[in-house]
């Protein structure tokens, strides 16, 4: 397949306004981004992600789980599409480009496209993945998880968040509850660009991370019972203090994590103390355990060893103790062909490059169990993600585009 020359590139400036743009939608408190999955301020910047597409041309298609997927017109109406995108939800304490440089990447493919008048054999379609972040409803990489088959979508509509909402109902309530069968479409290949969300590429400077392969990741519910008590005026020794049991099962999650070091990781972002009084001894707390590794085994271990500890743990304090798999999928090696096209765009157009393995998880790595799959990633700065500071440069934000719309529009063939 031909590859497009060096001299095509992005708008760089059209790309920041719209990332800006959509910025404005569920602003976090300190700059950052607070757009939940399936929330009122979700559901504007679907609106305004339908809107651009409209004007750029694209016929909407939207499933089950509210996937959008927007597509430009190929001159072989049998070929299958190239699909590229990635989320537009964010963390509640997010960042402006989580996701949606992905998506607006992608959108920007097709808006130079549009410009210059080039023509793809294969039909384009740019992709807004339904909760990929998984914080407001478990688990993450939720809608392409059941697209890939692996998440069964009637169980996933009944999962709740912290109010006892489900997902099915807010997905409906937002009126982005689609038509089109979860899974139906054919792809030809996928393509996601993500920050790095990780140090690696800044610290080396990098301008592209070319994605060889992805972590693996587990996410454990654990559930420990006690007793709640006066905290005043219960002796020490007949307290049942789960909170207490939490805090030294962390202290193994953590151990177990450093055993497996320097690839492995683990931690718990989520953790609800009940009743969460000032003066009332924890009589139950749950939480969700994240352990991450390239290396299948080695999360193997650290589940085992989470079980093992934390059980042993409880059962000296005399605390219950309950265990649920929230979350997963095994690490990832992204195609061979679509990883070339990466690389070889950054070389034609000239950034410096490195292959790297995505720490974080993303729908590309679901899709890849399916299609032929590759990710770009640009660098952000000080590795910071999940955190309203996260930030790029629109530098590194209009260099991971011209990557994404090059390795795109080769494998979906130019036509002169
Ligand atoms: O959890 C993850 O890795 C992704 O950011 N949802
Ligand atoms: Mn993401
Ligand atoms: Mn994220």
């Amino acid at each position: 397949m031909a590859a497009p020359g060096e001299n095509l590139r992005i708008n760089a400036d059209r790309l920041w306004d719209s990332i800006h743009e959509m910025a404005k939608i569920g602003p976090g408190v300190a700059g950052g981004s607070n757009r939940q999955t399936v929330t009122d301020e979700d559901g504007e910047g679907r609106k305004l992600f339908a809107r651009w597409c409209e004007e750029a041309g694209l016929t909407m298609g939207v499933d089950k789980m509210g996937t959008m997927f927007a597509m430009r017109e190929g001159t072989d109406p049998d070929a299958l599409p190239v699909y590229v995108g990635s989320h537009l939800d964010t963390q509640p304490t997010g960042g402006r480009y989580d996701g949606v440089l992905g998506v607006l990447g992608a959108l920007e493919t097709i808006r130079t496209l549009n410009d210059l008048g080039i023509k793809t054999k294969h039909p384009i379609v740019v992709t807004n993945w339904t909760n990929e972040e998984g914080t407001r409803f478990a688990p993450a990489m939720m809608a392409s998880g059941v697209f890939a088959g692996v998440l069964d979508m009637e169980d996933v509509y009944s999962h709740t968040d912290t109010k006892g909402l489900k997902f099915g109902d807010e997905l409906e309530r937002i009126g982005w509850k689609g038509e089109e069968e979860v899974g139906a479409r054919k792809m030809h290949a996928f393509f996601e660009l993500h920050i790095e969300q990780g140090p690696i590429l800044e610290a080396e400077g990098k301008d592209i991370g070319v994605v060889t392969h992805g972590q693996g990741l587990s996410w454990t519910q654990v559930t420990i019972t006690g007793k709640e008590a006066h905290t005043g005026s219960t002796p020490m020794p007949m307290r049942k203090n789960a909170g207490l049991g939490m805090a030294r099962v962390l202290q193994l999650v953590d151990e177990i994590a450093w055993s497996h070091k320097p690839h492995a990781v683990g931690a718990a972002g989520h953790i609800d103390v009940h009743p969460n009084s000032r003066n009332v001894i924890p009589g139950k707390v749950v939480f969700t355990v994240d352990f991450r590794s390239p290396d299948l085994a080695v999360i193997t271990d650290m589940e085992q060893r989470l079980k093992i500890g934390a059980k042993a743990i409880c059962d000296e304090m005399g605390l219950g103790i309950e265990f649920e798999k929230v979350g997963g999928f095994d690490p990832v090696t992204f195609d061979e062909n679509c990883v070339k096209a990466v690389r070889g765009a950054a070389e034609r157009l000239g950034y410096s490059h490195r292959d790297i393995i995505s720490g974080a998880g993303h729908d590309a790595c679901w899709i890849n169990k399916l299609y032929p799959t590759a990710m770009v990633m640009c660098p952000c700065v000080d590795g910071l993600s999940h955190n309203e500071a996260e930030d790029i440069s629109k530098e590194w934000a209009a260099a991971g585009a011209d990557v994404l719309m090059h390795a795109v529009v080769e494998t979906a063939e130019i036509v002169e």
